[in-house]
């Protein structure tokens, strides 16, 4: 037999030059893998279970939710019910923060605030395609409230990111600014297992991953970029579309073999451009992730993680991916 490859809880543990200390990390990322562990298993017999299809509610954003975005969010509720040092918990499936008092620490140790979108891609559930969940950890201030004034500040606030992929495997990918690692969950010892350390994303790919059935809903410099990426003059221009309509997998796809995930901002009737894809749980954390593997993530403009969100669930446009991808895309925002 071989040597065996650490498990997440034994790899945390001697984590060093974390921006979180090891011992906040161990419980944190712990507990997300609970999750992702649950997650998995009722996935995965929510076709005999009478678990897909809509639940009947809609949730913050006007969108129908599906019964497994409410069972999800239910999971994050409850397992971070207790889990010191988190106090507060940011969810797409929540309008506002859920607050646990007894977890807040104001002198000897610090606290955090753990955000999430416990089920993305989920027009997907009833396929058995491809899903994921994505959480971000920021540090709260020393003072904070109940509510989330305190972080609402750029993404490079974070202290620690990532997602887990519910496909063929579940993989558990997370960062807390000292490289990306990615884990495979054994069902055989009910363990995530280290696949892969320090994962570097390719400065370029083959692939680029966006809904292109809205192209003629985009700004210009999108529309643009997606012609010339298909306009196979050459090398440079001849990539390939994947897209599974999960956030969480078309990005894993960039991470391993290189390309972008675009999501332009659409142009309403008064001229604006509104992304879909919100700032502070979707884009932000698998930003943090890009950037700590190499790559890069923008809203067309700039970096993501330099934009200050104005409230908890606000949407962005995100380009993301391998970095030369991600510069081409800028240059043609900054076109149109
Ligand atoms: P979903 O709404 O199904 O949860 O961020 C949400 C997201 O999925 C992404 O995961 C996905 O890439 C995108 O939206 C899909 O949107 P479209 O249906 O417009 O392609």
């Amino acid at each position: 037999m071989g040597q065996q490859a650490p498990i997440l809880s034994d790899h945390l543990h001697s984590r060093k030059k974390t921006i979180m200390p090891a011992a906040d990390l161990t419980q944190v990322i712990g507990r997300v893998a609970l999750a992702g562990k649950l997650i998995a298993g009722e996935i995965a017999r929510a076709s005999i279970t009478g678990g897909l299809g809509y639940s009947g509610d809609t949730n913050v954003q006007g969108e129908e939710q599906k019964k497994l975005d409410d069972w999800t969010n239910q999971v994050f509720v409850s397992l971070f019910e207790n889990c010191e040092p988190v106090c507060s918990l940011i969810s797409e499936e929540m309008e506002t923060p859920r607050h646990y008092e007894r977890s807040c620490h104001s002198r000897d140790r610090a606290s955090y605030a753990i955000l999430v979108d416990p089920l993305d891609g989920s027009s997907n559930t009833d396929v058995n395609g491809s899903l994921g969940t994505i959480f971000s950890v920021r540090k709260r201030a020393p003072r904070h409230g109940s509510d989330a004034k305190d972080l609402l500040g750029p993404g490079s606030q974070q202290v620690a990111a990532g997602y887990v992929l519910y496909g063929p495997a579940t993989q558990l990918i997370y960062t807390s600014g000292a490289g990306v690692d990615m884990f495979t969950f054994d069902p055989q010892i009910a363990e995530f297992v280290l696949w892969k350390e320090n994962i570097r994303m390719p400065p370029r790919g083959p692939y680029y991953s966006v809904n292109q059935g809205n192209i003629t809903k985009w700004h210009p410099g999108a529309q643009n970029l997606v012609r010339h990426l298909t306009s196979r003059k050459d090398k440079t221009t001849s990539y390939s579309l994947r897209y599974c309509g999960a956030f969480v997998a078309d990005f894993h796809r960039c991470l391993l073999e290189g390309g972008m995930y675009l999501y332009p901002g659409e142009v309403s009737a008064d001229g604006k451009s509104k992304g879909k894809l919100r700032l502070m749980y979707e884009c932000a954390p698998l930003g943090m992730v890009a950037e700590q593997a190499g790559g890069r993530a923008s809203n067309g403009k700039g970096r993501t993680l330099e934009v200050t969100p104005k409230e908890i669930h606000e949407r962005a446009p995100v380009y993301i991916g391998s970095a030369t991808e991600v510069a081409m895309a800028e240059e043609f925002r900054a076109e149109g």
